[in-house]
């Protein structure tokens, strides 16, 4: 019953995959110069995520549509899992590692990842 509950929560994580692929948002523009800048700033971002997790796909079309090119880390399982659970205390997803000079913050809660890079990034 667990695998049966697992493969239908895949699949429809994929079919949600596709719909956001097909409905693609629109990337902000920026100048040159100003996208070089953020092109900077990102490396200093990395999320945590799983392929299929709606709340994941819902945190990359807000890094699609602000034009970020943010590292995703795939937490499923391996290295990356146990960097989480380690760094961030949990193994949830999505989580964003934000580093800060020598300090790492874990921000969990896709809403709250959002509204951060929104924030950040955003127009
Ligand atoms: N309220 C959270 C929900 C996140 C959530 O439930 N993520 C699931 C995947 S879709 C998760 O990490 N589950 C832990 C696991 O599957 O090990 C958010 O919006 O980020």
């Amino acid at each position: 019953m667990k695998i049966l509950i697992k493969v239908m929560r895949e699949g429809l994580g994929r079919l949600i995959v596709l719909i956001d692929w097909i409905f693609s948002p629109k990337k902000i523009k920026r100048t040159e110069a100003e996208q070089a800048d953020v092109d900077q700033q990102i490396v200093s971002l990395k999320l945590y995520q799983f392929y299929a997790c709606p709340f994941c796909i819902k945190t990359r079309r807000t890094i699609k549509r602000l034009n970020l090119s943010m590292e995703t880390r795939n937490a499923q399982a391996g290295q990356f899992r146990a960097e989480l659970l380690a760094g961030g205390g949990e193994v949830k997803v999505p989580c964003l590692r934000i580093k800060q000079g020598n300090d790492i913050a874990w921000m969990y809660e896709s809403s709250d990842i959002m509204a951060y890079l929104d924030k950040r990034f955003g127009e």
